[in-house]
C-alpha cells in the first residue's frame, strides 16, 4: 500500500525512529548494549577459562559496563587519551579493542598487544587508541594523567618541540597532539582514599588541566566498604571545594544518564574551562575477584538490592520498552556477540606464548644505548680569549674553573636551548614563581635550595622551569605522564631524604611502563637527586645515601658523579637518552674544590657504564663513587707515600649499569679488591660489587674483599656522630693498608 508523507502513523512512527536520549540515538543505544553485554560476556568467559586452568587470573568490569560505554561515546580514542582501571573493559571495548585482545592477554599470549604476556588481564594497554600501559597498584595512574594532560597543553604552545630529532631520544619518539584533547582517568571509589588521588586533584585545578577524573563507585574496595574509606561516605561531597572543576554525580549503571553526565564533563574539559569529575554510582555483581567471594562480608539481601541495578538487564529492558528492540532483536544480538565471542576464544587459545628469552627485551630502550660510542664526546674548551692588559699592564687572571653546581647549571641550560621537550619542575626549582617580581625586577630569584636551576625560569619562560607542590609522588608521578607524550622532563627532588613518598611511582610505574606494555609505551626523564652526607649539621634527614635501593631496580639507570666535569657529561647523557635516569648529585661535592673544571662545551657526552681510573695502581684496587671518591684518593696517596703502596682507584660514576670490565681488568692485575661507600654497609651497593668479586674473580684474589662503608645507623647531626658514622679518609686508609698487607 502507497502511503503518504500526511499519513499521520507513519509519522508517529518516524518520530519514534529518530527519537534520540539525551543526545543518543536509537541506533547509539543498540550499540551500547551490544558493547556491555559483550563486555559482560568477556568477563563470564573469562570465568570459564581460569576455571578449567586455561587462564591464571580474572578481573571483571561488570556492573560498570554503562559508565563506560556513555564515557567512550565522549571520547575519541587515538586522539584523546585515556589512563583506564581494570574495570574499564567496555570503555576500552567501546573505544576500539576487540575482545580477541584481551583474551590474548589472558592466556599470556606473545601478541597480546597490551603486555605480551607481562600483566594480568584487564591490565590496558593500546597504542593505537592512546589507552596508556596500566599496572596493578590502584591509584598510580592518576598523576600520570594528570602529567598526560599537561603535555597536551605544552605542546599546544610550543608546537615546534614535537618535530623529530636525530642523535638522542627525540629520534623514537612519535609525539601527537590536537590541541583539544581531553584525558580520561578512571579509578575505584576505594582508591580515593589515597594521597596521589588528592594530589593529583590538587594540581589539574590549580592549573585548569583538561581531565576528567571518573570516580566508578560500587561502594567496595575488595571487602573494605564505602563508609571506612571516604569519610561520610560520599566522595563528591568531600572534593566538592575544589576550584574551577565541573562535577558530575550520576547513576552509573543507566548509560542515557551517564551519557548526559558525561558529555557535560568531557566538553568542559575539552572547551579548556578545567577538569571535571564524574561519580558514578555502580555495582559489583562478580565479588572484587575470582579470588574472592564477596558473600564472605556481604548479606544476600544487599547483593540482591545490588542485582536490580544490573545495567545489563536494566539496559535490555530499557530497549524493550523503548521499543528500539524487542526480544527478537535482543536474542539476535546477544546470538551473534557468543559467535564472535566463540571465535575469538578458539583463536585466543591458539596463540602462541613469549619465549622465555624474550624475558629481557625492553628492560631499556631497544633504540638507544647509553653505554654506545654515540654517546662518548670529547670536551671542548673554549679558548680562553687573549685579554689585553689592562692600565697596570698587567693580564688579568684566567678564568677559574667552575664548581659541579655551575656545570650542571650550565649543562642543564644547554640541553634546555637544544631541546623544547625539556621540562624542569620541582620543589623551588623556580626563580620565582611570583613572575612580575621577576619582571620587574623586585627579587633575583631562587632557582633551587641548591642554587643548581638557578636563571632558568627566567631564561626560558615560567611554563618550562616552575615550582611543584611539596609531593614526591606528585612529582614524578606527573613527569612520568609527560614523558609517556614525548616530553621530557628534568624534575628535581630536593632531599635524597624525601624521594620515599615517590616511591611507588619509582618502583611499580616509571621503569616499568616500558617492559610491562612490551615496548608500547616508554617514559623515559630524569630525576636529578641531592644526596648524600659529609654535611656537618645534615643529620638524619639531609644526609642519608640508600642508592642500592634504585640500583634493584630493573629499568632504572642510576648515575652517581663525583666531580664537576663528569657531572656535566653525564647529565647530558641522561637527557638525550630514552631510559628514565635517577641522577644523584652529592651536595657535599656541589661546591667542593676538588673535581672543578671549565665548561666542557655543549656536546660533551659521557658514556654510562664507563668507570674513570682516578689513579692506576699495581696492589690494591678500590672500587667506589659519589664523594668518597676524594677521600679514597687522599687515603691512597697517604698509603703510598707511607707505605709505597700502589692503589689502583676506580670511580664508577654510574651504578646501574656499572663498568663490570674495569673492575675484573683491575683486579686481575692487583689481585685485591675493596669497595668503598658511602650508604650505610650492610646491603649496601658495594655488597653485589664484592659478591660478584667473589664470584667471578675468585682465582685471581690473593685476599678477601672488603668493604669499608657507613655504620648502620642513621647520620647524625653532631660532626664528631657524623664522622664516626660516615666513611672518613682514616677508615678508608687503615682498610687499604690492611688488605694491602693481608
Ligand atoms: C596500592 C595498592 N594497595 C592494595 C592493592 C590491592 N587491591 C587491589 S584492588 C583493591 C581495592 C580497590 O577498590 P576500589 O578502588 O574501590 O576499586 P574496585 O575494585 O572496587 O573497582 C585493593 C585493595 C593494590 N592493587 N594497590
Ligand atoms: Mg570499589
Amino acid at each position: 500500500m502507497a502511503t503518504t508523507k500526511t499519513d499521520p502513523k507513519l509519522h508517529a512512527a518516524e518520530d519514534k525512529k529518530s527519537k534520540t536520549y539525551s543526545g543518543l540515538t536509537r541506533q547509539q543505544l543498540i550499540d551500547a548494549y551490544r558493547t556491555m553485554y559483550t563486555s559482560r560476556r568477556v568477563d563470564d568467559r573469562e570465568i570459564l577459562l581460569k576455571r578449567q586452568q586455561k587462564i591464571f587470573f580474572q578481573i571483571s568490569g561488570a556492573g560498570h559496563e554503562a559508565i563506560g560505554v556513555a564515557a567512550a561515546f565522549c571520547l575519541k580514542p587515538g586522539y584523546d587519551w585515556f589512563y583506564p582501571y581494570y574495570r574499564d573493559r567496555a570503555l576500552v571495548l567501546a573505544l576500539g579493542a576487540t575482545p580477541y585482545e584481551m583474551l590474548l592477554q589472558a592466556v599470556g599470549a606473545a601478541d597480546d598487544p597490551s603486555s605480551g604476556g607481562r600483566q594480568m588481564p584487564s591490565h590496558w594497554a593500546y597504542n593505537r587508541l592512546n589507552i596508556v600501559t596500566q599496572s596493578s597498584p590502584t591509584g598510580t595512574q592518576i598523576l600520570q594523567a594528570v602529567g598526560c594532560a599537561e603535555a597536551g597543553v605544552y605542546l599546544r604552545n610550543h608546537p615546534n618541540s614535537t618535530k623529530k630529532a636525530q642523535g638522542d631520544y627525540r629520534e623514537f619518539k612519535d609525539v601527537t597532539f590536537r590541541g583539544d584533547e581531553v584525558t580520561y582517568v578512571s579509578l575505584g571509589d576505594g582508591t580515593t582514599s589515597e594521597g596521589e588521588f588528592w594530589e593529583a586533584l590538587n594540581t589539574a585545578a590549580n592549573k585548569k588541566l583538561p581531565i576528567v577524573f571518573v570516580v566508578e563507585d560500587n561502594e567496595y574496595a575488595i571487602s573494605v566498604p564505602i563508609e571506612v574509606q571516604t569519610a561520610g561516605g560520599n566522595i563528591s561531597r568531600l572534593v566538592s571545594g575544589f576550584p574551577n572543576f565541573h562535577f558530575e554525580e550520576v547513576d552509573g549503571t543507566d548509560p542515557v544518564v551517564s551519557y548526559a553526565a558525561m558529555k557535560r564533563a568531557v566538553d568542559y574539559a575539552r572547551a579548556g574551562k578545567g577538569p571535571a569529575f564524574v561519580h558514578a554510582h555502580v555495582i559489583r555483581p562478580y565479588s572484587h575477584s575470582l579470588s574472592d567471594d564477596e558473600r564472605l562480608y556481604r548479606p544476600d539481601t544487599e547483593r540482591q538490592r545490588d542485582a536490580a541495578r544490573d545495567p545489563i538487564t536494566r539496559m535490555q529492558m530499557f530497549l524493550i520498552r523503548e521499543g528500539i528492540l524487542d526480544e527478537n532483536g535482543i536474542n539476535k544480538l546477544e546470538k551473534q556477540v557468543e559467535d564472535d565471542m566463540q571465535a575469538a576464544v578458539d583463536r585466543a587459545l591458539e596463540a602462541k606464548f613469549p619465549t622465555p628469552e624474550s624475558i629481557t627485551s625492553f628492560v631499556y630502550s631497544p633504540n638507544l644505548d647509553p653505554t654506545s660510542a654515540q654517546f662518548d664526546r670529547p670536551a671542548v674548551f673554549a679558548q680562553p680569549a687573549e685579554q689585553p692588559a689592562g692600565a697596570d699592564g698587567k693580564k688579568p687572571a684566567a678564568p677559574l674553573p667552575k664548581t659541579m653546581a655551575e656545570l650542571i647549571n650550565s649543562t642543564l641550560r644547554d640541553e634546555m636551548k637544544r631541546d623544547e621537550r625539556i621540562v624542569i619542575f620541582g620543589e623551588d626549582v623556580a626563580d620565582c614563581s611570583r613572575e612580575d617580581y621577576l619582571s620587574k625586577k623586585m627579587v633575583k630569584g631562587k632557582g633551587g635550595v641548591f642554587k643548581l636551576t638557578a636563571g632558568l625560569q627566567a631564561a626560558f619562560g615560567s611554563d618550562r622551569v616552575f615550582n611543584s607542590p611539596i609531593a614526591e609522588a606528585n612529582i614524578v608521578g606527573r613527569a612520568t605522564g609527560m614523558a609517556t607524550r614525548g616530553l621530557k622532563p628534568v624534575v628535581e627532588i630536593q632531599f635524597f631524604d624525601y624521594i620515599w613518598p615517590a616511591m611507588m611511582q619509582l618502583r611499580d610505574e616509571l621503569p616499568v611502563i616500558r617492559w610491562r606494555s612490551n615496548n608500547a609505551f616508554s617514559s623515559p626523564l630524569v630525576i636529578r637527586v641531592a644526596i648524600g652526607g659529609y654535611l656537618t649539621g645534615g643529620a638524619l634527614y639531609h644526609s642519608q645515601c640508600g642508592e642500592s635501593i634504585f640500583t634493584h631496580i630493573p629499568g632504572l639507570r642510576v648515575v652517581f658523579p663525583s666531580n664537576a666535569l663528569d657531572a656535566a657529561g653525564l647529565l647530558r647523557t641522561a637527557i638525550r637518552c630514552d631510559d628514565p635516569v635517577l641522577f644523584l648529585e652529592h651536595k657535599r661535592l656541589y661546591r667542593e674544590t676538588y673535581g672543578r673544571s671549565h665548561y666542557p662545551g655543549s656536546e660533551f657526552l659521557i658514556p654510562f657504564g664507563k668507570a674513570r681510573i682516578v689513579q692506576p695502581g699495581t696492589d690494591l684496587t678500590v672500587i667506589t663513587y659519589g664523594a668518597v671518591v676524594p677521600r679514597a684518593l687522599q687515603a691512597a696517596q697517604k698509603l703510598e707515600r707511607e707505605q709505597g703502596v700502589k692503589v689502583e682507584l676506580i670511580d664508577l660514576r654510574t651504578l646501574n649499569p656499572f663498568d663490570w670490565g674495569t673492575i675484573a681488568a683491575s683486579i686481575a692485575k692487583t689481585n685485591r679488591a675493596l669497595v668503598a661507600y658511602e650508604d650505610s654497609l650492610s646491603w649496601g651497593y658495594g655488597a653485589e660489587i664484592a659478591a660478584r668479586i667473589a664470584d667471578k674473580l675468585f682465582p685471581h684474589l690473593d685476599a678477601p674483599v672488603r668493604r669499608v662503608a657507613a655504620m648502620d645507623v642513621y647520620v647524625a647531626y653532631q660532626p664528631i656522630l657524623e664522622d664516626a658514622i660516615l666513611p672518613q679518609a682514616n677508615d678508608l686508609y687503615r682498610g687499604m693498608k690492611e688488605l694491602a698487607e693481608y
